[in-house]
């Protein structure tokens, strides 16, 4: 079953939670072990990207280290050209709409396209718009960030996205974020729109996570939260099982 479908099909039944792991944090085999912690305590999928990756091969690596140990799927989440594996199962095909660079739209893509098919990796289209504060990967795609008083910004973005034909919108407030995206923000753009919406960045709570969750978020992603303390994170564990309505809030 494609990547999109289970992702799809499992949005039907409750809420989704992604675990990112940034491939230049550490070495490839503990990225393996993040992975099968993540994997153990519920989480639907391994996400692999930086905004900052210079180095093709240590994704390569790491993706393949995370596939040899966690048999859940693997979705590239790329920051630039080299962000990219055949050994992963899919990627997030990110187009960040509300970038000031057409680079950072389509023209990343154009310099990839070729080289994706060839990988022969599951592509799935996301329309990602970046939220304030952004944080680094705000500022590397040269985001004009959707204030965050703005949800009617945020959601004729996401709108766009469905228009464009893409398959999920993705709300992202960068990674560290001090503050998630907020939940009216959630609220419009959800109700916007009828395909599943990610909602990234500053998540670190249960609380966090019910906020974002019950605002509308079908996909949860954790990367911060999760890198603490190695990927053992009893507080990412809560988040998960809270998720998956297995412990109260
Ligand atoms: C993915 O950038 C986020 O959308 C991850 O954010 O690192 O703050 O969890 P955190």
């Amino acid at each position: 079953m494609k990547v999109l479908d289970q992702l799809t099909e499992k949005v039907t039944r409750g809420k989704v939670h992604l675990t990112l792991i940034d491939p230049d944090e550490q070495d490839p085999s503990h990225a393996g072990s993040m992975a099968v912690q993540a994997m153990d305590a519920g989480t639907d999928g391994i996400m692999i990207g930086g905004s900052t990756a210079e180095d093709q091969s240590i994704v390569d690596r790491t993706v393949g280290a995370i596939k040899d140990v966690c048999p859940i799927p693997t979705i590239l989440f790329p920051g630039g050209t080299r962000g990219l594996s055949r050994k992963a199962d899919a990627i997030f095909y990110i187009s960040l709409l509300n970038s000031s660079d057409p680079y950072f739209i389509t023209g990343a893509h154009a310099e990839s396209a070729h080289l994706i098919r060839e990988l022969g990796i599951e592509v799935i289209p996301v329309g990602y718009i970046i939220v304030e504060p952004g944080m680094t990967v705000g500022k590397m795609g040269r985001a004009n960030a959707v204030p965050r008083n703005r949800p009617d910004l945020a959601s004729s973005y996401a709108l766009v996205a469905e228009f464009f034909g893409m398959k999920m919108a993705y709300l992202e407030a960068g990674s560290g974020a001090f503050s998630h995206v907020p939940p009216e923000m959630i609220q419009k753009t959800k109700s916007s729109i009828g395909m599943p919406l990610i909602v990234g960045g500053g998540i670190r709570t249960v609380d966090d996570a019910h906020s974002v969750a019950s605002s509308g978020a079908d996909i949860i992603v954790q990367g911060t939260a999760v890198e603490e303390d190695g990927g053992a994170n009893k507080r990412v564990a809560d988040v998960i099982r809270y998720l998956k309505g297995n412990i109260p809030r």
